[in-house]
């Protein structure tokens, strides 16, 4: 075995440790630059806690194995759980058996016959989009992400909450949407200060838990309403409110209904209008791409309208998004820990004994890095290159090399709705506008929340000859 190697990192100050080592605006900047200089493992501790970051393949690989590590629910994820709870996303698992109940009822409810039967829903919320872009004109810059956004909610609304939010038709956000956001970011609020002043009866803590009352409130009313006027449709509510779980024979509690609801509209708009936004950037930035998923649409539906069994048949645009998901994976951190049942090893160690972890440290998995490791994707791994994500080639890849949806069975249930919900998406706006830059000079920049989108990225659209 090798022997030990410290664990490098920033030296960080008395106490606070290395909370100057992270800018706050956007802590992956800091994040990403820390792997660049200290390698593929590195520690940061903030406030006492402590965790390591690691970004190699071999590391990420090594980390992947649910015989010994497994999902923690770290700070963040442990405020936005006094809205969610024990919902699939901020569950303890093990630990938690609500996770596995809902898990075992809704596994099928995102399955693929569920998820096409939702296309119908899909593609309304599409042509609300197409439609105001078009209604825009050719000189008027898209506030792109604002509008996948829009698109995203109302899609995960109406499939999810079965109700419509019709985000096209306002420009403030749906009271529920509104709500999200102050649990959301009152979350990462509360994980970033001590936990005395989360306690205290300030506007900022009664704002917060009104917003989660607000969320509940109007979540238990819209599965009232589906109990007392039930229809037969194949979406998400009527999943959970049906679903019987095959292991006991139960339903989920109106709790855990509820929980996973909210869990749904969280976890299931950011990351996809994240994704669509950076896939619309690089298409701009890389004209053969563009030019090559365009033709596909062209090829392969022309001008009538598309079904959901298009879906299957558009291999270029399906690299494009896996590309995206490489370069920009939108949930672009995940954290596990030693297994705490399975993992007997003690004290716990990566790299066959090289680096030894302290008691239940949490390990951070810096996705992004980790999917440009030139050892798998070679000496261009930080170019927008979809060819490498054909399916011949996408097959080929190692183990964990590519894990934008995370990781065994805590990894993403909304993988299938999401990819279904952009396929569409990406085909249904090239086939009916030519897009530019509304700056051609517009370089990147990132925002984050839980998760990560361009900043000030903005587009115009102009309908394709024929069509207007
Ligand atoms: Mn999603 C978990 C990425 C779309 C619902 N999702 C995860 C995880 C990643 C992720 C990464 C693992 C998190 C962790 O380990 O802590 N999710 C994505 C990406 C997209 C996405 C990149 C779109 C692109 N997710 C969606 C959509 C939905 C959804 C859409 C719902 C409709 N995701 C979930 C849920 C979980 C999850 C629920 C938690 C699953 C579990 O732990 O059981």
């Amino acid at each position: 075995t090798p022997k030990e190697v410290p664990i490098p990192g920033p030296r960080g100050v008395p106490l606070l440790g290395n909370i100057y080592d992270i800018e706050p605006e956007v802590p992956l900047n800091s994040i990403d630059l820390l792997a660049d200089n200290y390698g593929e493992i590195f520690r940061l501790t903030t406030l006492g806690n402590s965790r390591v970051v690691v970004s190699s393949h071999e590391l990420v690989d090594e980390v992947c194995n649910e015989e010994r590590f497994g999902k923690v629910v770290t700070q963040g994820l442990k405020e936005i759980r006094n809205g969610t709870h024990d919902g699939l996303f901020t569950a303890n698992y093990p630990g938690e058996e609500n996770w596995a109940i809902a898990h075992r009822i809704l596994v099928p409810a995102f399955g693929p016959l569920m998820i096409r039967g939702m296309f119908d829903d899909m593609y309304d919320i599409a042509t609300q989009l197409v439609m105001k872009w078009a209604r825009q004109g050719p000189t008027t810059p898209i506030t792109v992400t604002d509008d996948f956004t829009r698109l995203t909610l109302d899609t995960i609304a109406l499939c999810a909450l079965g109700t419509r939010f019709n985000s096209f038709y306002h420009d403030e956000m749906h009271p529920f949407v509104e709500a999200m956001v102050g649990l959301l970011s009152g979350s990462g609020n509360r994980a970033r200060r001590p936990a005395l002043l989360n306690n205290l009866p300030t506007g900022e803590n009664t704002k917060y838990w009104n917003d989660v009352s607000y969320l509940r409130n109007l979540s238990q009313e819209l599965v009232d309403s589906r109990k007392n006027n039930p229809m037969d449709k194949k979406d998400l509510l009527n999943a959970l409110i049906l679903g019987r779980d095959p292991q006991t024979g139960k339903g989920m509690t109106d709790e855990s209904i509820v929980d996973n609801m909210i869990t749904f509209l969280i976890a299931g708009h950011e990351t996809t209008s994240g994704m669509l936004s950076f896939l619309f950037y690089y298409l701009l930035k890389t004209p053969h791409a563009y030019k090559k998923a365009q033709e596909e649409v062209d090829r392969v539906i022309g001008r009538r309208k598309i079904t959901v069994e298009d879906m299957a048949k558009l291999p270029y645009i399906t690299a494009v998004m896996r590309e995206t998901l490489r370069l920009k994976p939108t949930a672009p951190m995940i954290a596990v820990h030693a297994h705490p049942e399975k993992n007997k090893e003690d004290p716990v160690t990566l790299g066959g004994g090289k680096y030894v972890l302290h008691k239940d440290e949490p390990i951070i998995l810096l996705l992004g890095k980790m999917q440009r490791d030139p050892k798998v994707y070679g000496p261009d791994a930080d170019e927008f290159r979809p060819e490498r994500m054909l399916d011949e080639n996408f097959e080929k890849l190692p183990k964990n090399a590519w894990k934008p949806f995370g990781n065994g069975m805590r990894g993403c249930i909304g993988r299938p709705f999401a990819w279904q919900e952009a396929l569409l998406v990406v085909a249904i706006l090239l086939q009916n506008f030519n897009f530019q830059m509304d700056n051609p000079s517009y370089d990147l920049r990132i925002k984050q929340t839980l998760t990560i989108k361009p900043k000030d990225f903005l587009m115009r659209a102009s309908l394709r000859a024929g069509l207007d």
